[in-house]
């Protein structure tokens, strides 16, 4: 069985929908994850237990999704010393700011490196975990870069097929 290297915690599975860019990202990347639903409010024994295990596992970094007020991330930033990156889901009345403040906004000592709102900082996430992971894999570090190579050449491309348009 493969061990998973970075670890995925919804706050509810109503965050789901918002996360599938983010795995066909990690999946395009051949990153091993796991996923689990965990909340920081409803269920913080599960939360708790579910951080601590973390490190022994051998998972190298947690990616916490969470909407409306957030402590998804922060409270499993407070039980490992992993690099916890945390992706605010516009799931509540204010769009996904509340989630974005109190995923941020952590005190000095317990970092949480926030994403943007939604589904854009959910892929976000996915690259970051895999730049972290990168450090310590000369193969995926390669595969970072041809995504980047890839990135620029579809900019390349819009910008041809823009022209033309005009030109037609
Ligand atoms: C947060 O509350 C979850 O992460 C979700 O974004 C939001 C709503 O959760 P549900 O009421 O849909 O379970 O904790």
């Amino acid at each position: 069985m493969i061990r998973p290297k970075v670890a995925i915690v919804l706050g509810s599975d109503s965050d789901y929908p918002v996360i599938q860019d983010m795995l066909k990202l990690l999946e395009g990347l051949d990153i091993a994850y796991e996923l689990t639903v965990s909340s920081a409010h409803r269920s913080p024994d599960r939360t708790h237990r579910y951080a601590a295990t973390l490190e022994e596992r051998g998972v190298q970094a947690v990616i916490a999704c969470a909407g409306a007020a957030a402590h998804l991330a922060g409270v499993l930033a407070a039980y490992t010393i992993l690099p916890v990156i945390g992706v605010p889901i516009d799931s509540s009345p204010l769009n996904g700011l509340d989630a974005l403040l109190s995923t941020s906004m952590m005190p000095v000592g317990v970092p949480v490196a926030t994403m943007g709102i939604g589904k854009m900082g959910a892929s976000n996430a996915a690259i970051l975990a895999a730049q972290i992971l990168a450090r310590s894999d000369a193969a995926l570090a390669q595969r970072l870069r041809d995504y980047k190579k890839l990135l620029a050449d579809r900019v390349e491309e819009k910008d041809r097929e823009l022209k033309k348009s005009r030109n037609a």
